[in-house]
């Protein structure tokens, strides 16, 4: 079926201490993703950049914490815009550091409230983005979104999330870089952790199937959130953050394939491009390409695996 994807630009990076990541959305349409979204036959609307909103003094009792008023009102920016684009098409945010997705994923899962369907989020990260402002040791906020999207305690800066994600419908793929505390905290939940040990001894296609035949078996919404450091740094280097032992090129775009056959996926984000970093385009084009093969781009057409 068709979609309208919506860009949505989100020129952020105060959500960690490496300037760059602001130049992403740029980076993004450079590289072409309109036309490869036009060219799997789907539609791209372009909505531009958001713009931040004027700042309210926002405090935090962990002083490591900085950018915490922008943080907030990039969250509650793109929470409303999220929401809008939900009722429209399949909304693509378009980094940016991942403290996007504090925003992001709080107006899809407004929509999904709204819409009495339950979301599930599939976070492609070498981090796994759980520590609250109170628990970050170094304060860079883009590593907070998803203790933030399950409810954890800690966020009382921030707007409550509209309807948290309970951790069961989380899964956590590719990670290979865990905090302490936010290891304490996810040992807590029933999150699903597909760490590299767990990729590496089963593979990624059946983790990831049963992942997908969850969200379909209680006819969810699925949001997925790519991070450039999901990736190997060799394919990847345009990232403030790389973490050896990433996935491959082929692995990713397999990722995306079985996301596209699925056809479960609802949202995106694409998060942690710093064009600063990059050797001629080349990560900005390779995110652009997983885009097109989770939109349906194929060698062959081949019968569809069904789900559930
Ligand atoms: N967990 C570390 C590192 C980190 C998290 N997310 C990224 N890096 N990209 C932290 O600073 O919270
Ligand atoms: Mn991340
Ligand atoms: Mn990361």
């Amino acid at each position: 079926m068709k979609k309208t994807c919506i860009l949505i630009g989100a020129p952020i990076d105060t959500g960690q201490k490496r300037e760059g990541c602001l130049m992403g959305p740029a980076a993004f349409r450079v590289a072409g993703i309109s036309r490869t979204i036009t060219d799997t036959g789907n539609l791209a609307e372009d909505w531009g950049d958001v713009a931040l909103p004027e700042l309210r003094p926002a405090a935090c009792l962990n002083s490591a914490v900085h950018s915490l008023a922008e943080t907030v009102g990039w969250t509650k920016a793109l929470a409303e815009t999220g929401k809008r684009a939900m009722a429209k098409g399949f909304p693509i945010f378009m980094g940016g550091d991942h403290s996007l997705s504090l925003g992001s994923v709080a107006g899809v899962a407004a929509h999904a409230r709204d819409e009495g369907r339950p979301l599930f989020v599939l976070w492609l990260d070498a981090h796994s983005d759980y520590h609250t402002p109170m628990t970050t040791a170094s304060g860079n906020l883009h590593g907070t979104p998803v203790a933030y999207i399950a409810g954890r305690l800690g966020f009382d800066a921030f707007p409550p999330f509209p309807a948290p994600v309970p951790p069961d419908r989380i899964c956590l793929y590719g990670i290979r870089s865990v905090d302490g505390p936010e290891h304490a905290g996810l040992v807590e939940t029933d999150a699903t952790i597909c760490d590299m040990r767990v990729l590496d001894e089963r593979g990624i296609v059946a983790p990831l199937r049963e992942f997908l035949d969850k969200v379909q078996a209680q006819n969810g919404l699925l949001h997925v959130s790519l991070d450039v450091d999901f990736l190997d740094p060799s394919i990847a280097p345009a990232v403030g953050t790389t973490v050896p032992g990433g996935i491959t090129f082929r692995e990713a775009h397999l990722v995306m394939e079985l996301l596209h056959e699925s056809g479960l996926v609802t949202s995106l984000d694409l998060v942690e491009l710093n064009p600063f970093l990059d050797e001629r385009g080349r990560t900005a084009r390779l995110m652009v390409d997983l885009v097109g093969s989770l939109m349906g781009r194929k060698v062959f057409d081949r019968p569809t695996r069904s789900f559930g």
